[in-house]
């Protein structure tokens, strides 16, 4: 599937992707009247990704505490993959890139799809009243079904109180099995954070709700669903909901998570029933898979074309006017004007990046196999740049030396197949 929307990749579509990644922020990606106003120097097509630099970027990951780091990127070129350090500090095993590994809130945007595809059955209203489905379940008639897909409801997030402290937290819930309920419930007995609409609040309560109404209006766990509209659709061999079991079946990472306190031992949370996050968070998948998905998503083939507009109509999640939110669904603005869409992830033990261009043409799956290490998930973040923007100039970058970066510029990258991806169950 991959290779053949490769192969569809004309010049027009590398030229609308180069105009789409011009589109206002808050606008959904209408073109604008002439291509000269993209942002994007170069055809987004003819950038190669800076192999040297992801390499670097994931060796700076491991310096900043992962025990491992690797990214998978695909285009044009086909598939490139990088990976450090290990994946099991046991044994010892590299990193591998087919490793599956707990993907954290990129659940969220497998949520968002199953419950867009509802809208497009006519099974509920994007701006409809949650209580309308979910009768008395939320305290505000004006809590509406997109409040929760833009993180603008105004439920608190309930983890912030449950994972305060990191590990004594983790290890609460590590082998609990909570129902949406209970999780709704430990919400609401905080104070809301926001009126309904007014401001992007993350919050994994949302998400939480989303599952609910998944389930209340098919009648089947949202399991099913992802399975029938997404996994079996795409091929997703490495994807899977297995709440509440504990283990991560065949070839996987372990992810290790650091304690509050300076210099303690890492925890190996590689096990858990990710049961307080469920609908948020409690996905498994693979590098290969995450890409699959997300440039199957943004290349329109999950979604009539109203409801993906409607899931990359963004607003700003920060200040700095380069990060978004749309529907369960995160936009970043690189240095080089191009935009990339996906979602990040982060559960005991795992960082996860998953971008994508506008038109899914290239794609790149980062993860870190660590978290309460807020430099290792940031430096794991460096990995977009040189993915999707290439290589920089020395004077763009003013950090590596002259001759090093000649060396770099005057070396293509490597013609490297990926690894056969056998599927270990
Ligand atoms: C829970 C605490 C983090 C993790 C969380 N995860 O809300 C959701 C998610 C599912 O993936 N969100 C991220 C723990 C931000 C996203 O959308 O990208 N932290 C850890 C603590 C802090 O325990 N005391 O780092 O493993």
């Amino acid at each position: 599937m991959r290779l053949s929307l490769d192969r569809r990749l004309t010049v027009g579509a590398a030229l609308f992707a180069v105009v789409a990644a011009a589109a206002p922020a808050t606008a959904a990606h209408a073109a604008p009247a002439t291509p000269s106003a993209a942002r994007t120097a170069a055809p987004v097509s003819a950038v190669a990704p800076d192999l040297d630099g992801i390499t670097q970027v994931l060796q700076n990951t491991l310096a900043a505490g992962a025990p491992g780091a690797v990214a998978r990127f695909t285009g044009p070129d086909g598939v490139r993959t990088r990976a450090e350090g290990v994946q099991d500090r046991t044994t010892g095993a590299a990193m591998d890139p087919r490793s599956r590994f707990r993907i954290g809130s990129v659940t969220k945007t497998f949520s968002t799809v199953v419950l867009l595809q509802l809208v497009s059955e006519g099974k509920l209203a994007l701006d409809a009243p949650v209580n309308q489905y979910l009768t008395g379940l939320l305290p505000d008639d004006r809590i509406t079904v997109r409040h929760l897909l833009t993180h603008r409801s105004g439920l608190s997030d309930y983890t912030n109180a449950m994972f305060d402290k990191t590990v004594p937290g983790f290890e609460a819930v590590r082998n609990r099995v909570f129902s949406y309920q209970e999780l709704v419930d430990l919400s609401l007995k905080e104070p809301r954070t926001t009126e309904p609409g007014v401001s992007y609040k993350y919050s994994n309560t949302n998400f939480v709700v989303v599952g609910m109404l998944i389930e209340k209006l098919t009648k089947h766990g949202v399991a099913t669903e992802y399975k029938r509209r997404i996994i079996k659709p795409l091929g997703l061999t490495n994807t899977s909901y297995v709440h509440p079991d504990t283990a991560i079946k065949g070839r996987h990472a372990h992810g290790y998570l650091h304690p509050d306190e300076a210099g303690a031992p890492l925890v190996d949370s590689t096990e858990q029933t990710v049961s307080w996050a469920q609908s948020a968070g409690a996905m498994i998948s693979n590098e290969k898979d995450l890409s699959t998905f997300m440039s199957a998503l943004l290349g329109g083939r999950l979604l009539k074309s109203d409801m993906l507009d409607a899931m990359i109509t963004m607003t700003p999640t920060d200040a700095t006017n380069t990060r978004f939110y749309g529907l369960g669904l995160r936009r970043y603005d690189l240095s080089c004007g191009t935009s990339v869409y996906g979602h990040t992830g982060t559960v005991q033990g795992f960082y996860t990046y998953i971008f994508t261009t506008r038109d899914g043409s290239r794609s790149l799956a980062a993860m870190a196999n660590t978290s309460n290490r807020g430099q290792a998930n940031t430096a794991l973040g460096g990995t977009l740049e040189p993915a999707f923007c290439g290589k920089k100039t020395p004077a763009a970058t003013g950090l590596r030396s002259a001759s090093k970066a000649r060396t770099a510029t005057a070396t293509t990258a490597p013609a490297e197949v990926d690894l056969p991806e056998r599927h270990a169950r």
